[in-house]
């Protein structure tokens, strides 16, 4: 069983509504007959809807504050219950603070959880340090137990503890680390594997060591949260912060195979693909990479699927 939801990215001021909204009718169509085929239950729980709180102080040096809190606090709740349903909980955007709210339901629904996050980026800014003020570059600092001593108060936020440890967290695909973060990273000794590292291992040995360093006793709920720049620009030209020299589509589907040959995918975030971006032709290829790239995290194989019980007709 699965979750399949869209984040409806309205605080996102790079997704006019009605773009965002045909690219992921797009995906959905795609992704439930595909899936179907997998014998997966598709169920769609509908865009993330959410009030902008009101509340007095505003936070120094992060962009749209008050929405990202909002939407943040109903996807949280939301991606509980269907975590709490024992569904694996699948949520579309979108920025990448989402996962804030998707990682904090995990950890809520599931306590014992390890993070992979695939990225090109490290997303471990403070407001302190962050040189553009977007929150999609903070939500690991957020959400870091060894970083809270270094965040003002968070207005609105009380609902969210730093709970995750950065043992429990590995990278697959860091190649722009802003210079605080790579302290961070190396101080804490924090799991990364950057694309230097892919060319000497090779994808499928980082995968293994990712998952030995964060699952040792492969006991863990795994949390993929996958940013389409990961992918290298020619596969995933429509985001916002796209980076040469990245993964290929092969490499991406490769890492999701693995994750759900462990049978232990708890949650997956697919985040930043942005449709107002890039030729037609452009969002096409970046909407179908995210779609090979979730199609792979759910058990659809590359050398064809097997038909459980099935004889031929
Ligand atoms: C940069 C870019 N490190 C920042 N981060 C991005 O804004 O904090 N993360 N694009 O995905
Ligand atoms: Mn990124
Ligand atoms: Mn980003
Ligand atoms: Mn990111």
């Amino acid at each position: 069983k699965l979750f399949f939801s869209e984040q409806f990215n309205e605080y996102n001021k790079h997704f006019p509504t009605d773009d965002f909204d045909t690219v992921t009718r797009t995906y959905n169509f795609f992704q439930k007959e595909k899936l179907k085929r997998g014998n997966s239950q598709v169920i769609d729980y509908g865009n993330i809807d959410y009030d902008v709180i009101k509340v007095d102080a505003s936070v120094p040096n992060m962009n749209d504050y008050h929405h990202i809190v909002s939407c943040n606090q109903e996807i949280s709740e939301k991606a509980e219950n269907v975590l709490q349903n024992g569904q694996i909980c699948l949520t579309l955007g979108g920025d990448h603070s989402i996962a804030i709210g998707t990682v904090d339901a995990h950890v809520k629904a599931k306590k014992d959880i390890c993070v992979l996050w695939i990225d090109a980026h490290a997303d471990l800014n403070t407001n302190k340090t962050s040189d553009t003020g977007n929150i999609h570059g903070m939500p690991m600092a957020i959400l870091a137990s060894e970083l809270s001593d270094y965040w003002p108060y968070l207005p609105g936020m009380d609902w969210q503890k730093p709970i995750i440890s950065l043992r429990n967290v590995a990278y697959i695909g860091l190649r722009s680390v802003d210079p605080y973060e790579r302290m961070v990273i190396d101080k804490l000794g924090i799991t990364a594997f950057g694309m230097a590292d892919v060319e000497e291992y090779g994808i499928n040995l980082v995968v293994d060591m990712a998952l030995k360093a964060i699952d040792p006793d492969r006991s863990r709920s795994i949390h993929v949260s996958f940013d389409i720049d990961a992918l290298d620009s020619l596969e995933a030209p429509s985001t916002m912060t796209s980076v040469r020299g990245g993964l290929t589509l092969r490499e991406g589907v490769h890492i999701m195979e693995k994750i759900h040959d462990t049978g232990r995918l708890g949650a997956m975030d697919l985040v930043e693909v942005n449709p107002s971006l890039g030729t037609e032709q452009e969002v096409k290829k970046t909407v179908d990479a995210a779609i090979h790239v979730i199609l792979a995290a759910f058990g659809y194989k590359r050398q064809g699927m097997r038909i459980k019980n099935a004889s031929l007709p």
